[in-house]
């Protein structure tokens, strides 16, 4: 016996006309209880309507480009089962359609736009726990509050006390963007953080207690021009900074003679001119550090609180700039291809990124990172763990140096490298350990094979 259900767009806060940028089932589609329907994107964030029910896709009201907003018709479904949500149903016989609210629009913009997938971890509690004193706890009692369940689940993994939330949605309710403005807010100082207030003056060590942000009229000092952060830069930039404060990172850098492989990937592309693919040095870096993963697995774990999750994947993101900002697209599986297929798909995936037109799944699942600043310039930097990986690489510009070879110098291809790490995961010793392995492998080729 099905119910059948008219899935509307939920509450989406103060959203209107918002495009609808995925459609993820079709006609005729076998859906799960909570599985995504159809994603929108306003200028904050990406936002799925996940099904109220198990059950049959029936017809589809909305395609790619549509704008919709609250209340708006998205999918009859039949559904196998009463929906989560609790919403009135029909009869079972198909004829009479009920409405259903999906169980809550769940926006995926913070690990979705940046391949963190911390998020969509069933067990998020390890990663608050797992914070040293900077990431402050902010939980307590929040029962009381108006909020989605997605906006709880978003603010239980932050470890945030939702009934210390101002809402702004409708009726006050509490909207994801509250929490993450919340966590803005005690981040930079401009509210207090319970464990923080708690903390003796003098540093008990709990809370950053830093100073709030400094407020100034810059008109005061000049002539100035105000335009709002792009999207991208919003999302990234909050993954980047929860990065920064809450992983103690350490980098250590080194140098990879790369004069033979360079050599190779000259010949190679000379050879493979009509393929229209180009092997960049970046395709080779990843199948390195494929290798350095293997050799050292601690390098391709996640910390879930007091565990370690080693994974037997090797899903390797990089970053690609785009004119909105940084994105991470990952390589999947990149063990199990050959440098021709890394390369085409990072020529493939860079492109989407550039057009604004890569999926969240195509950012999410990276075990490990690397952030190439080799074809613009620089010689060494620090980059930013992508969490909850625990190590990234950076590449910088190769230059011909002098290298002494016991006799005399001789001009050599250098590849500066800067490996950022988790000190909670990884040590020194392995960390140089690691990079002297990339070294090797960059330096002799043939050595990945081994
Ligand atoms: N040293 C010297 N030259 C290098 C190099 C290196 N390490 N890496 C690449 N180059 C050269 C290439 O050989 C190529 O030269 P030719 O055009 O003469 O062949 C040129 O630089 C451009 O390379 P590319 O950009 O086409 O290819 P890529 O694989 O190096 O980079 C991508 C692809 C997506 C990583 C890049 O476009 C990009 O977005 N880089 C920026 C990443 C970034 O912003 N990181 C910082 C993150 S933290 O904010």
């Amino acid at each position: 016996m099905t119910q059948a259900i008219e899935v509307k767009v939920p509450d989406i806060g103060d959203y209107k006309d918002v495009p609808v940028i995925e459609v993820l089932v079709k006609i005729g589609d076998t859906v799960e209880l909570e599985q995504s329907l159809v994603m929108l994107e306003s200028d904050k964030a990406t936002m799925d309507v996940p099904s109220p029910a198990a059950g049959i896709v029936r017809d589809l009201k909305v395609k790619v480009g549509d704008a919709v907003s609250e209340g708006a018709l998205i999918v009859l479904l039949d559904a196998a089962s009463a929906p989560a949500s609790g919403a009135s149903i029909g009869n079972g016989s198909g004829t009479a359609l009920q409405e259903a609210q999906p169980l809550s629009c769940a926006p995926q913009s913070v690990e979705a736009l940046v391949a963190s997938p911390a998020r969509s971890s069933s067990n998020s509690s390890g990663h608050v726990q797992a914070v040293p004193a900077a990431a402050v706890s902010l939980e307590g009692d929040s029962r009381g509050s108006h909020a989605s369940p997605s906006a709880r689940k978003y603010a239980r993994e932050l470890g945030v006390d939702v009934s210390r939330v101002t809402g702004t949605g409708p009726k006050g309710r509490i909207t994801q963007d509250d929490i993450t403005a919340f966590v803005k807010g005690v981040m930079t100082g401009a509210l207090a953080a319970p464990a923080a207030a708690a903390a003796p003056a003098a540093g008990g060590g709990a809370g950053l207690n830093l100073l709030p942000w400094p407020k100034v009229d810059f008109t005061k000092f000049g002539p100035i021009d105000t335009q709002p952060l792009s999207r991208i830069k919003k999302i990234s930039g909050a993954n980047l900074h929860r990065n920064w404060v809450m992983i103690p990172h350490v980098t250590n850098n080194d140098e990879a003679d790369i004069t033979d492989l360079e050599a190779l990937r000259v010949q190679l592309n000379k050879e493979n001119e009509k393929a229209g693919v180009k092997f960049t040095l970046l395709a080779f870096a990843i199948k390195a550090c494929v290798a350095a993963l293997k050799k050292f697995p601690a390098f391709n774990a996640s910390l879930d609180g007091d565990n370690l999750v080693f994974k037997q994947y090797y899903h390797i993101g990089f970053a690609a700039d785009t004119p909105n900002g940084l994105v991470v697209p990952v390589i999947r599986d990149a063990d199990k291809k050959g440098l021709f297929d890394i390369a085409r798909e990072m020529a493939e995936l860079s492109k989407l990124a550039r057009d604004g037109k890569l999926k969240p799944d195509q950012m999410q699942g990276g075990c490990f990172s690397i952030s190439s600043l080799g074809g613009i310039g620089g010689k060494h930097f620090t980059p930013i763990i992508n969490a909850p990986e625990v190590a990234i690489l950076g590449l910088s510009k190769s230059e011909m140096k002098p290298v002494w070879d016991g006799k005399q110098f001789v001009p050599r291809l250098i590849l500066p490298l800067s490996l950022s790490w988790d000190h909670r995961v990884i040590d020194g010793a392995e960390a140089g350990r690691f990079n002297a392995y990339l070294v090797s492998i960059l330096g002799d080729f043939r050595r990945v094979i081994l």
